[in-house]
Parts: structure tokens; C-alpha cells; sequence
């Protein structure tokens, strides 16, 4: 009877214990974050796949804005240091709604179009895109970009596959648009 009554306690006190679990918690359902503008696509080695305004085969960088809105990218940064984030700022210039807007980074300041006030560096670096309060809202490292294949070497991009939310992997060059994956 005793042993009952024991039994009885313990199941009402374990009922009352997972009643105030459920209602205290707090919903913990990781929500997936929701891809913006980002970093999509970078070329550190760049001899022959495409080039600028003024005919140089230079580093170059892609953005791709994954929202629905078109954003205006003056007085962001995008920077190849760490310790400078305000490296360089956007002009007034626009990326639309899934649209990509690419960048030479090749220190030609001076030339049309966009152009940073540094290159990229073929042994490897970190690049990192800011809001105009230095927020950092996408970065990527990579490392030495150098694919040979028998004798030949092979130009490659460092890409987001898929394109816009996946992972950065080297993949075959798709400047201004959607990434491609290696054949
Ligand atoms: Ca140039
Ligand atoms: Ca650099
Ligand atoms: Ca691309």
C-alpha cells in the first residue's frame, strides 16, 4: 500500500515536473538563417579567363543578393585585411533582387567601372564584405590557387556551390553569373 502510494507521488510529481518543462521553454527549433547578399565568387589567378574595361586579366570579385529587394551598395566595404576594414567603400552602385555585381580587384583605382585599391593574393587571404557600420556580413578565405592538371594548369574560381547559399569550393570561372560546378 505504501509502496502505492510512493509510486502514486512520483508519477504526479514527474507529471507536474514535464508540464513546467513544456510551458517554461522557450522554442529551441534552430531557424535556418535566410542567405542575403553575399560573398559568391572570387578569382585570385585570373590570366586568361576574362577582363576588364581597359583589357587586363585581374582579380575580380562576385557578389549575389539572394533577397528579393534590390540593395544600394554605397558606403559598403569590402576588404582583403582584417585590420582594415574600411579598406574600400561601394560608390553608388546597385545589386538587384538574385542578380550578381562583380568587382576588379586589381588596384586600378583609376579605371572605369569597379575597381579596389587592392589585388588579391594568388598564395591565399581572407575577404570580408561590411555594412557602412562595419558589420561583417559575409567573409571567405581561401588558400593557394594552384590546379594542375597533367602539365596544364588550370585557371579556377572559388565559388559557392550552389550558387548564392552553398559552400565555397574551386569550380570553373562564371563571371556575372550563376556559379558552375567542375564536369
Ligand atoms: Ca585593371
Ligand atoms: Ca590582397
Ligand atoms: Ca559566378
Amino acid at each position: 500500500m505504501n509502496t502505492l502510494k510512493l509510486l502514486l507521488g512520483l508519477s504526479l510529481l514527474t507529471l507536474v515536473l514535464s508540464n513546467c518543462k513544456k510551458e517554461d521553454d522557450p522554442d529551441t527549433e534552430p531557424v535556418a538563417a535566410k542567405p542575403g547578399l553575399v560573398l559568391n565568387e572570387l578569382m585570385a589567378v585570373n590570366t586568361n579567363t576574362v577582363s576588364d574595361q581597359n583589357g587586363e586579366f585581374d582579380d575580380w570579385i562576385e557578389l549575389y543578393n539572394n533577397t528579393d529587394s534590390t540593395i544600394n551598395l554605397l558606403g559598403y566595404y569590402l576588404t582583403d585585411s582584417k585590420s582594415e576594414l574600411s579598406k574600400w567603400a561601394f560608390p553608388d552602385v546597385q545589386i538587384a533582387s538574385k542578380s550578381y555585381l562583380c568587382v576588379w580587384a586589381d588596384g586600378d583605382v583609376l579605371q572605369s567601372g569597379l575597381h579596389t585599391n587592392y589585388k588579391l593574393s594568388s598564395l591565399g587571404e581572407t575577404i570580408l564584405l561590411l555594412t557602412p557600420e562595419l558589420n561583417v556580413i559575409d567573409q571567405v578565405k581561401y588558400i593557394e590557387q594552384a590546379i594542375v592538371i597533367g602539365e596544364t594548369f588550370v585557371e579556377k574560381s572559388f565559388a559557392r556551390m550552389p550558387n548564392g547559399t552553398g559552400a565555397f569550393s574551386w569550380q570553373l570561372p562564371s563571371f556575372n553569373g550563376e556559379n558552375i560546378s567542375n564536369p
